[in-house]
C-alpha cells in the first residue's frame, strides 16, 4: 500500500468537476483517506512549491494556486503515486494522453487541473505539509 498527495487545483474546482475527478480515483482503485477544501495563502502556495522557486514560472504558479479554493486529498492504494500520475496525464494538457484528467479538464500548463506527488519522498513531505497522522483515515 502506498499513499500520495493529490490537489484538485483552482481551475478544476471552479469548473465543478471535483466529483468527476474523485470518481476516476475510485475507479482506479485509489481510496480517498483524507480530504480538505482550502484556499491557500501566499505562504502556503510558496512553501508547497518551494522546489520550483528559481523557475521562471514560479510567480505565476503561486498566483494561480492562490486564485481560488483547492481540494487536497491523500490517495491510498497499490502503486498510488504512479497510478495517480497516470490518471493525471502530462503536465502540459496539449501533451496529455486522451482520457487523462488533464486532457479532459485542464486548459493550459498553468491551469492544469491537478497536482500529484512525483515520488515516494515528495509524497511523504507533501502529505505532512497538509495533514497530521490523526487526520488520515486508512481503511
Ligand atoms: P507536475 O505538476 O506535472 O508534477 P511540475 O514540473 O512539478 O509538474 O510543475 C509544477 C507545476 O508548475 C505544473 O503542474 C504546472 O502547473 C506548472 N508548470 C510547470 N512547468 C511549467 C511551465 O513551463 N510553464 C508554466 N507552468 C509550468
Amino acid at each position: 500500500m502506498e499513499r500520495t498527495l493529490s490537489i484538485i487545483k483552482p481551475d478544476a474546482v471552479a469548473k465543478n468537476v471535483i466529483g468527476e475527478i474523485y470518481t476516476r480515483f475510485e475507479r482506479a482503485g485509489l481510496k480517498i483517506v483524507a480530504a480538505r477544501m482550502k484556499h491557500l495563502s501566499r505562504e502556503e502556495a510558496e512553501g508547497f512549491y518551494a522546489v520550483h522557486r528559481e523557475r521562471p514560472f514560479f510567480k505565476d504558479l503561486v498566483a494561480f494556486m492562490m486564485s481560488g479554493p483547492v481540494m487536497v486529498q491523500v490517495l491510498e492504494g497499490e502503486d498510488a503515486i504512479a497510478r495517480n500520475r497516470e490518471l493525471m496525464g502530462a503536465t502540459d494538457p496539449q501533451q496529455a494522453a486522451p482520457g487523462t484528467i488533464r486532457a479532459d479538464f485542464a486548459t493550459s500548463i498553468d491551469a492544469n487541473a491537478v497536482h500529484g506527488s512525483d515520488g515516494a519522498d515528495t509524497a511523504k513531505e507533501e502529505i505532512a505539509f497538509f495533514f497530521g497522522d490523526d487526520e488520515i483515515y486508512s481503511r
